[in-house]
């Protein structure tokens, strides 16, 4: 890369002109995506920058604790949430959203309502808060495709009807990772700016990759073709180098490795979660739609990701997903165990 003229670079791409350089493909659109997005993006920039300062203001800890002076404090999952939900709820774009922080939907009043539903996790690997490690917000947009009153039926849908769908990590620098259904794209804030730029365009997941990301402390639960998959893994039967682990427990961080890097992440179904720990319409969803966007694939230990349709709004699903190879190796441990039984 030369530095020097990246230093210099004066033509930036920032997120909103690149969403309205894709819009301008469709005459008849009116702005209401990039309208949407960039409260999206309002938002992420506003957990970014609570993220960065969460030590400082004792934003850390549980919810419920109060301040010294007495104040009760809003634990960082909580506040990312209320900022969210209000940014999103203001765009006017919206009509149905769906958080992880909120146990039933949030219906939009009538005169504020758009024809977007957004799912989405506002502090995933909250966990890891703590300790300074990285976390994130994941998100899905659907369309509404009626005028009559929303309701859950509006986001009960397969992942593959969803037009968008993105993470933003907070680590050592603030990326927010998009796809509107041609390809993927990364960009990355510049704190100076205040705004996303185009660093990572078109993103392409390797073919095979040499990592895997899962929690083993688990693999005492396992089934069979997991189990297999991992040991696999570690002592390959084809002569093959022998994978790396990799595992922050951070979805949006072992997603956004494996996007670049390539390899394999996998929360699998074990005997105390048959359906594995990550939610459906927020994690799976969201990260199996990039994948595939990506180059990639997203399976469930029974199904492409995105053709599982969903029940219950906080569903959870197993999900293996990665490099195009590593997921298809997987996919035939699994056949291999259904022609058994
Ligand atoms: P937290 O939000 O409770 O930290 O959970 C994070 C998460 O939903 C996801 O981001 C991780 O991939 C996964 O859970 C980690 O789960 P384990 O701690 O069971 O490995």
């Amino acid at each position: 890369m030369d530095h020097e003229a990246d230093a210099y670079r004066t033509d930036l791409m920032t997120i909103t002109r690149f969403v309205l350089n894709e819009q301008s493909k469709y005459p008849e659109s009116r702005g209401d995506f990039t309208i949407l997005l960039s409260n999206i993006v309002l938002g992420c920039k506003f957990v970014c920058s609570a993220v960065n300062k969460a030590g400082l203001a004792k934003l850390i800890g549980l919810a419920g604790e109060t301040n010294i002076q007495g104040e009760e404090q809003k634990k960082l999952d909580v506040l990312s949430n209320d900022v969210f939900v209000k940014a999103l709820v203001s765009s006017g774009r919206t009509s149905v959203l769906v958080s992880e922080e909120d146990e039933e939907a949030t219906f939009v009043e009538s005169s504020k309502r758009g024809k977007y539903c957004v799912v989405f996790d506002p502090l995933d690997g909250s966990s890891n808060i703590d300790c300074g490690v990285s976390i994130g917000t994941i998100f899905g947009i659907y369309t509404m495709n009626h005028t009559d009153e929303p309701s859950t039926e509006d986001v009960l849908k397969p992942g593959n009807e969803m037009v968008a769908a993105g993470y933003c990590m907070y680590g050592s620098s603030c990326m927010l990772v998009l796809s509107t259904g041609t390809g993927v794209h990364g960009f990355t804030l510049d704190p100076s700016l205040g705004e996303f730029i185009l660093t990572h365009p078109d993103i392409k997941i390797p073919t095979k990759g040499n990592i895997y990301s899962v929690n083993e402390g688990n693999a005492q639960n396992w089934d069979g073709p997991t189990t297999k998959y991992v040991e696999n893994c570690k002592f390959p039967k084809d002569g093959s180098p022998a994978k790396s682990l990799r595992y922050v427990g951070s979805m949006v961080a072992d997603v956004h490795r494996t996007l670049l890097y390539g390899g394999i992440f996998l929360y699998p179904a074990d005997k105390k979660s048959p359906n594995g720990k990550l939610r459906v319409l927020y994690e799976v969803f969201p990260m199996s739609f990039l994948m595939e966007q990506a180059g990639g694939q997203a399976f469930t230990g029974k199904q492409r990701a995105l053709d599982l349709v969903p029940e219950k709004i906080h569903e959870r699903s197993p999900i293996f997903l990665g490099s195009y190879d590593d997921v298809e190796e997987i996919k035939a441990l699994y056949a291999a165990e259904e022609k058994k039984n």
